[in-house]
C-alpha cells in the first residue's frame, strides 16, 4: 500500500495557524514524523484563499523538501496553481488532482507528459459528483483516454472514486469496491486511491468506521490512501491488514512499527 501522508493541509487548524505565523518548525516536524511513520508521499495543500495559495504552497514545499527526501503530492482544486508551483518540486511526485471538470486535464496532463509524475483522477465532472458505478467508470474512461493522448499510461493514474458518506448512501462502500473492480478490469495496471474520512461523515466513532473502511478497501485491492500515518490505530489497521494478506514477510514492517525493541521505542505511539 502506498501511503500519502495528509497532515500538511491548511484546512487542519494547527497547520493553518503555522501557515499564518510562518512557523517552519511545525511544518518540518509534520514532514519528518510522517516519513518516519512510513509515508511514501507527502500531500501538501495550502487550504488558503486563491490569492495566497501559490505563495503558501511554495513556502510549504520548500520546508518539506529541505526536511525530508520524499516526493510530494501537490493538492489543490486549482489546476492553475498546480501549474505555477510544479517546477519547484525537486523530484517527481503525484498531482492531486485532475477530474472531468473544465480544462483541468488540458492544464495538468501536458505538465506531466514525458515525466515519471503520477496523477490522482477524481471521478467527477461538470455535471457534479456521481455516486453510481457506471457514471464513475464512464468518467474514468474519459480521463484515461485523454491521458493516453499525452502518453500518460494507466499505471501512473490513481483513480479516486470520491466515496460518499455511508450515512447518506448505504451502498457507499459496496459501490466503491464495485468501481474499483470495474476500472481495474478495464485498465490493468491502473491504481485506485481514496481519502479515508468521508465514509464516516455524520457518524459517531468515526475513526473506527474509517479503519474498517481501510481494511475492506485494502482487501478489495486499493493501491494507495490519503491518510494520517501518525494515527496509530489507522496505521496499525493498514499494517495488520497487509501482514494478514501475506504482504509483510516475517511481519517485519508491523513489528518494526509497533514493537519496543533494543533499537528504540515505538515509532508510532
Ligand atoms: N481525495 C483526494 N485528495 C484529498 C482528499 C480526498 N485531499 C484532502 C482530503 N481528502 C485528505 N486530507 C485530509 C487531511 C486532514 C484530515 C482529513 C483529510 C483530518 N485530519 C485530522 C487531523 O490531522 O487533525 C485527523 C486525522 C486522523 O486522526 O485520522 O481530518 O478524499 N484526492
Amino acid at each position: 500500500m502506498i501511503i500519502i501522508g495528509e497532515k500538511i493541509n491548511g484546512t487542519i487548524p494547527g497547520v493553518r495557524r503555522a501557515i499564518e505565523e510562518r512557523d517552519e518548525a511545525f511544518i518540518r516536524d509534520l514532514a519528518v514524523r510522517q516519513v518516519e511513520a512510513g509515508a511514501d508521499f507527502l500531500d501538501v495543500c495550502a487550504g488558503t484563499s486563491p490569492e495566497t495559495e501559490v505563495e503558501t504552497l511554495l513556502w510549504l514545499m520548500e520546508i518539506i523538501q529541505d526536511a525530508v527526501d520524499k516526493p510530494l503530492c501537490i493538492d489543490s482544486p486549482n489546476a492553475k496553481a498546480i501549474e505555477r508551483v510544479f517546477g519547484y518540486a525537486r523530484q517527481p511526485g503525484i498531482i492531486n488532482s485532475v477530474s472531468g471538470e473544465g480544462d483541468k486535464c488540458e492544464i495538468i496532463y501536458p505538465l506531466i507528459q514525458g515525466t515519471p509524475w503520477q496523477v490522482i483522477a477524481l471521478t467527477c465532472d461538470d455535471r457534479g459528483i456521481p455516486s453510481d458505478v457506471p457514471s464513475r467508470v464512464g468518467i474514468t474512461k474519459t480521463l484515461v483516454e485523454k491521458a493516453a493522448q499525452y502518453n500518460i499510461t494507466p499505471d501512473r493514474i490513481h483513480v479516486d472514486p470520491l466515496v460518499m458518506a455511508l450515512s447518506t448512501d448505504n451502498q457507499s462502500l459496496l459501490k466503491f469496491v464495485e468501481t474499483l473492480k470495474a476500472v481495474k478490469d478495464l485498465f490493468p495496471g491502473i491504481k485506485v486511491t481514496s481519502g479515508l474520512s468521508n465514509i464516516s461523515f455524520g457518524m459517531p466513532l468515526r475513526k473506527v468506521v474509517n479503519q474498517n473502511f481501510l481494511n475492506i478497501a485494502i482487501c478489495a485491492g486499493m493501491d494507495s490512501a490519503i491518510m494520517d500515518p501518525l494515527n496509530r490505530d489507522m496505521l496499525a489497521t493498514l499494517l495488520a491488514t497487509e501482514a494478514l494478506l501475506g504482504r509483510d514477510r516475517y511481519c517485519r514492517k508491523f513489528n518494526d512499527a509497533f514493537r519496543k525493541n533494543k533499537i528504540g521505542p515505538l515509532k508510532v505511539k
